[in-house]
């Protein structure tokens, strides 16, 4: 085997990449037409279909990675469960499934995670990862047109030590995608502009259809998808089966769609 040379490239040469290459997309990113926050399933659902229809689409995650809940499928088991209708959105972006009862799939969940991050990319989603949103953009009648981030480390770390003023990032719709905690949701809370309930008890076959049907706009200019929904609507929760986190981003970029007029 020939073993090949790599062409000659100093270490300023990489950093000034990196360094360009990020600022150039953040600067297009200060005003999107959609902006997800949180990258599990429902996040990296409601990417690929809003991206995929030429809506100008950013994806906020807090982890440097994407997948939230969805490379486990509970208790530390690397297989997740999807019921049928949606294992039809796994078999399109060619996740391989096996069926273990009637409207029972079972597949691998490094598999289907990384195929459906891979699908939101194919898309055109750009995103910002280490990113954590941690407020809202309010404009006339309290609508919601952006959100406020700063680097992941810096919301971590006492504010003794990082008094650093965070940046907004202007978007014509928010859509909280952030699972259990609803941290979008959180910040209208915390300025008694929402209530919510928080998420009911396990009750998978009243839980899936609910989260569906009660996806959508919670507030003006933002949109509730995937677990979120039951934290804001004390829906039951369904433990790890994750079709409902699928057709739950799916719909909220349809609602995205028809708000935007697309
Ligand atoms: C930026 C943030 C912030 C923030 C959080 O938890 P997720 O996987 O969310 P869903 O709703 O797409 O899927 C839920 C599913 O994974 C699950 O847990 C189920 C079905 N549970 C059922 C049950 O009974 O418990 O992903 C949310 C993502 C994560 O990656 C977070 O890191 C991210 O959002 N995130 N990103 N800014 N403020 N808060």
């Amino acid at each position: 085997m020939v073993i090949p040379m790599f062409d000659k490239v100093d270490e300023k040469d990489v950093t000034r990449a990196i360094m360009e290459s990020f600022s150039k997309e953040f600067q297009e990113s200060a005003e999107s037409d959609v902006i997800i926050v949180g990258g599990g399933p429902s996040g990296l659902m409601a990417a690929k279909e809003l991206a995929s229809r030429g809506v100008k689409t950013l994806l906020i995650e807090r982890n440097n990675y994407l997948g939230g809940g969805f490379w486990i499928g509970g208790y530390l088991m690397n297989k997740v469960t999807v019921r049928v209708p949606a294992h039809k959105i796994l078999e399109e972006i060619g996740v391989p499934l096996q069926k273990y009862s009637s409207g029972l799939y079972v597949t691998s969940g490094p598999h289907a995670c990384s195929k459906l991050i891979a699908a939101a990319c194919d898309a055109g989603t750009k995103i910002l990862s280490m990113t954590r949103v941690d407020d809202v953009v309010l404009r006339e009648n309290n609508r919601v047109a952006g959100v406020v981030v700063n680097w992941t480390p810096i919301s971590a770390l006492p504010r003794e030590i990082t008094c650093v003023d965070p940046v907004a990032l202007e978007s014509k719709l928010v859509i909280d995608g952030t699972g259990h905690d609803a941290e979008v949701v959180q910040a209208l809370v915390r300025r008694g502009l929402m209530k919510i309930k928080g998420y009911g008890a396990m009750w998978v076959e009243k839980s899936e259809d609910a989260v569906v049907e009660h996806t959508g706009e919670a507030h003006p200019g933002l949109i509730v998808m995937g677990m979120a929904v039951s934290t804001v609507y004390g829906l039951p929760r369904m433990g790890p089966t994750f079709g409902a986190m699928l057709l739950s981003g799916k719909r909220a970029a349809e609602i995205a769609l028809d708000l935007l007029g697309k």
